[in-house]
């Protein structure tokens, strides 16, 4: 029985990424323990049960956990490869925050024996794996540690970034590509031993540095990328123009791929990824600060707009429809559609109804706000204004007949068939 057992693999932070990357690789036979600070997670866990939602991820973990393959606990114990998978926020001023990295790194190197590996997959400013590879030579003078001895070392450190899309991650854990980056070129290829046991994609080996680096420039692409098309939308509000279609059009030519506006972005990933890029080097990065400002910008943008179109319509009551920050998942963290909501329903209370299938009951933020959480049918009986905040699909297949007559205010482009709405002039103005 695993309980007795040394585990193979220890997975440091059991959260959005933690869990299933300790269950896929529990799944491939390897003895897991996830190691989490939080006693509830730990035990939820142990149940064989999961304390966020993921597609599939219920089963797997039952599975594995009923095999004996994973267990968790709150103490971190010895083992072969320890991976670590805490979180990076940041602070006020936008500087990244790796104080749990480093949490994580000084309790292994309690149990570090040699020829262990301790990979970093938390998403983390440059230089973080150079002061994880520092912290453990201090803490265990008796390692030789690479990047510090001249001799053969005793250990591996590498940094290894996941991608997956939340909604989609047990899928890209095993099917997308991997950057490795080592310390020294030694520590990429025993990590490339460990991902090359569950992982499908190719794995491809690097420095550490150069693989920090990756994985925010991924993130810092996309955010650029919804930074132009929202730009895009509020010019489009300004000039009278479907944002929409011209979008559609632009894309026909061959070399133009434009994303989608929104109401802003959200998430823990996009929205805070490239902070890191621009406090690493802040006199180079004008372009990455502005996409972060245009895109949080664009919440207010539509909170206006909403606004305008409430105000010129006193006696409509308004649908909003989405709470999550992007479609078909209940992951309302940092949400550009939460926030919006959240203000709308402080505006304009018991005239706002919201419509979020993947919510029991409306977050705290709408305490005392008046407004409520209904269904799709009755907000389209009751509702005079619909705003769509989210692209869920159950919004998507509302068929025209059943909004036509509708005030609509759509952010994110999903009823390109509704008719243009008659308030149209009223919220351009004050939009521009
Ligand atoms: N969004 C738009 N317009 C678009 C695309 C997205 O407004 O055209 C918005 C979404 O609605 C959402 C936000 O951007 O609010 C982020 O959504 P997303 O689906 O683009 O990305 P995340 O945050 O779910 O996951 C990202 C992914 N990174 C990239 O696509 C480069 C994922 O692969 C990463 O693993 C993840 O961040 C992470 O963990 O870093």
């Amino acid at each position: 029985m695993l309980v007795d057992r040394k585990p193979d693999v220890c997975v440091m932070g059991l959260g959005y990424i933690g869990l299933p990357t300790a269950a896929v690789i529990a799944r491939s036979g390897c003895r897991v323990l996830g190691v989490d600070v939080n006693s509830n997670i730990v035990d939820t866990i142990n149940r064989g049960e999961i304390h966020i939602e993921e597609v599939d991820l219920d089963g797997l973990v039952q599975g594995v956990v009923q095999r004996k393959l994973l267990r968790a606990s709150t103490m971190v114990e010895p083992a072969d490869v320890f991976v670590i998978a805490v979180p990076t926020p940041f602070g006020d001023d936008h500087a990244p925050d790796i104080s749990f990295v480093l949490a994580a790194a000084t309790s292994i190197a309690a149990v570090l024996k040699t020829g262990d590996t301790v990979i970093v997959e938390s998403t983390s400013p440059v230089g973080t794996t150079d002061r994880v590879q520092d912290l453990i030579a201090k803490l265990r003078p008796d390692l030789k540690v690479p990047g510090v001895t001249a001799d053969t070392p005793d250990i591996a450190i590498a940094y290894c970034p996941e991608r997956v899309l939340p909604g989609k991650i047990l899928e890209e854990l095993i099917s997308n590509d991997r950057s490795i980056g080592g310390i020294t070129p030694r520590c990429a290829r025993k990590a490339l031993t460990f991902y090359k046991r569950f992982v499908r994609g190719e794995c491809v080996t690097t420095d550490a540095r150069s693989a920090e680096m990756t994985k925010l420039v991924e993130n810092a692409f996309r955010d650029v990328n919804i930074a132009f098309a929202n730009e895009l939308s509020i010019v489009a509000d300004q000039m009278g123009l479907d944002v929409w279609e011209v979008i559609r059009l632009a894309n026909r030519h061959p070399r133009v791929n434009i994303l989608q506006p929104g109401p802003g972005v959200g998430g823990h990933c996009i929205a805070v990824d490239p902070w890191f890029i621009v406090h690493g080097a802040p006199d180079h990065t004008p372009l990455i600060r502005t996409a972060r400002e245009v895109n949080d910008g664009k919440v207010g943008h539509v909170i206006a707009r909403a606004s305008a179109l409430i105000e010129a319509n006193p006696a409509k009551t308004i649908g909003l429809l989405g709470l999550a920050f992007k479609a078909n998942i209940d992951d309302f963290r940092e949400s550009p559609a939460k926030k919006v909501a959240t203000a709308l329903a402080q505006k304009y209370g018991s005239c706002i109804r919201i419509v979020e299938p993947y919510a029991a009951a409306l977050p705290v933020e709408f305490e005392g706000s008046g407004a409520q959480l209904t269904d799709i049918d009755s907000a389209l009986q009751d509702c005079g204004i619909l705003i769509p905040l989210v692209d869920h699909d159950a919004f998507k297949a509302i068929p025209l007949a059943e909004r036509r007559d509708k005030l609509v205010y759509d952010t994110r482009g999903i009823w390109p068939d509704q008719p243009v709405m008659a308030i149209e002039t009223a919220s351009l103005r004050l939009a521009s």
